[in-house]
């Protein structure tokens, strides 16, 4: 059977948010085919790769992807044709030597992303292996905690809600992602009644998660202990927290600006508010609680609370090997967020993944605030052994399909599925598929 590729056809679809985003379908000689769709984030990072959008047509408001589209069916596309399929860091090479430019603006890290992903799938396909085992072989066996997004803030819920722009459930007191997932949706529907109940509206933002009016950041953590008892179980034995503040997006001359709060706050105050908060509520982990520019507040985070909870780097490091170095070397934090779209391609992504492991920072692979149905960054997550992704709410279906698949990959395992709970979080170092 020919795994060479035959057709490489790019379309413009949309988002959970209904934006324009791009998928990708390939053909091989042999007949088989496959597609790939890319998300597409909203408090993007400075430093991100390029998603090229059609900004001054009218289309969509100017967030049309034609010409990313068109990069694929005119340019990438042809450039493949002929090419083996399982050849995966070649193929990348070639794309983001075809692209030329340093952040892929030239064709779109939305055009190289959806081809990288579909490249992956079709040759899963061609060897006949899931999509897991194919991109991580046969000791892809480690099922990763669920990190669920379930008070939505910041853009995420268009500035209506809390200023941190995720709170998080982690559910990491169980022995399969099964009970894992279930124990998390428990807290989720506990968290919904609890709202109710008090009269706050309970329709949902951009990951499923709610937007209660608040006004202060600490107080959804207080509605989430109370959740997770009500459901039945105990904060910080069965279930942690854990927050994105994505504090990149009220960052301003130098002081962060808490909007629900009526107040600015100095790196160094930032720092005692998450000392704070981490000394009261069963926190394991903060992501972006600095903005990308501010290393120097990383720093002094990282030196406060570094030893006893995990300080992931999403805007700071934009899954790019360059910046994750410098993090490394300065000690700024000690995870990093991995999303395949903030570089481009698959090789560049496992490349990130793989120097943050080495080091033995944790990592979480993640969704984007605006997704698709496709479900490629669970499979990854289980490929790269990572133990722990993000993807929202236990709600939307484009969330959902990312939890579902975990479902069906654990019970394709069987027996031979790992599940690490709360020694995915442990700090010195965090577990991997090859052990600590
Ligand atoms: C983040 C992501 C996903 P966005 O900040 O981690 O939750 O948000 O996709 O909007 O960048
Ligand atoms: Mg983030």
């Amino acid at each position: 059977m020919s795994r060479k590729i035959k057709v490489v056809t790019g379309r413009e679809i949309l988002d959970s948010r209904g934006n324009p985003t791009v998928e990708v379908d390939i053909e091989l000689e042999s007949g088989l085919k496959r597609y790939a769709a890319v998300p597409s984030g909203a408090s993007k990072g400075t430093y991100e790769a390029v998603e090229l959008r059609d900004s001054k047509d009218r289309r969509y408001g100017g967030q049309g992807v034609v010409k990313a589209v068109e990069n694929i069916n005119k340019i990438i596309g042809p450039a493949l044709i002929g090419h083996d399929v399982t050849e995966q860091p070649n193929l990348d090479k070639l794309m983001v030597d075809l692209d030329g430019t340093p952040n892929k603006k030239r064709l779109g890290a939305n055009a190289l992303c959806a081809v990288s992903l579909a490249i992956a799938r079709t040759a899963a396909g061609a060897v006949g292996l899931p999509l897991y085992k194919y991109l991580g072989g046969p000791d892809a066996v480690l099922i990763p905690v669920p990190m669920m997004n379930i008070i939505n803030g910041g853009v995420h819920a268009l500035l209506q809600g809390p200023d941190f722009q995720e709170y998080m459930i982690v559910p990491y007191g169980c022995e399969t992602f099964k009970e894992a997932l279930r124990s998390g949706s428990e807290t989720y529907h506990a968290l919904q009644r609890i709202l109710f109940d008090k009269g706050f509206r309970i329709t949902v933002a951009d990951e499923g998660g709610f937007v209660p009016q608040l006004t202060s950041n600490e107080e959804p953590l207080g509605l989430i202990v109370k959740a997770i008892e009500k459901a039945g179980y105990k904060p910080g034995e069965d279930i942690g927290i854990a927050l994105d503040v994505a504090a990149s997006c009220f960052y301003e001359d130098g002081k962060y600006k808490l909007r629900i709060e009526n107040t600015e706050l100095s790196s160094a105050e930032m720092v005692e508010k998450y000392v704070g908060l981490v000394n009261k509520y069963p926190i394991v982990a903060i992501e972006d609680g600095f903005a990308e520019d501010d290393w120097e507040g990383w720093k002094i985070l990282n030196n406060a609370l570094g030893d006893k909870i995990e300080l992931i780097g999403d805007d700071i490091f934009v899954t790019n090997v360059e910046r994750l170095k410098r993090g490394i070397k300065e000690k700024v934090a000690n995870a990093v967020l991995i999303k395949p779209n903030q570089i481009g391609t698959i090789t560049e992504t496992i490349a990130a993944v793989k120097m943050a492991q080495k080091v033995k920072w944790g990592v979480v692979v993640s969704h984007r605030s605006g997704e698709t149905v496709d479900s490629f960054i669970a499979d990854f997550s289980v490929a790269m052994g990572t133990g722990a992704l993000k993807t929202g709410a236990p709600c939307r279906g484009e969330r959902i399909e990312k939890y579902n698949q975990l479902l069906r990959i654990e019970d394709e395992l069987k027996d031979t599925a790992m599940h690490l709970g709360k020694e995915a979080f442990i700090r010195g170092g965090r577990r991997t598929k090859n052990g600590v």
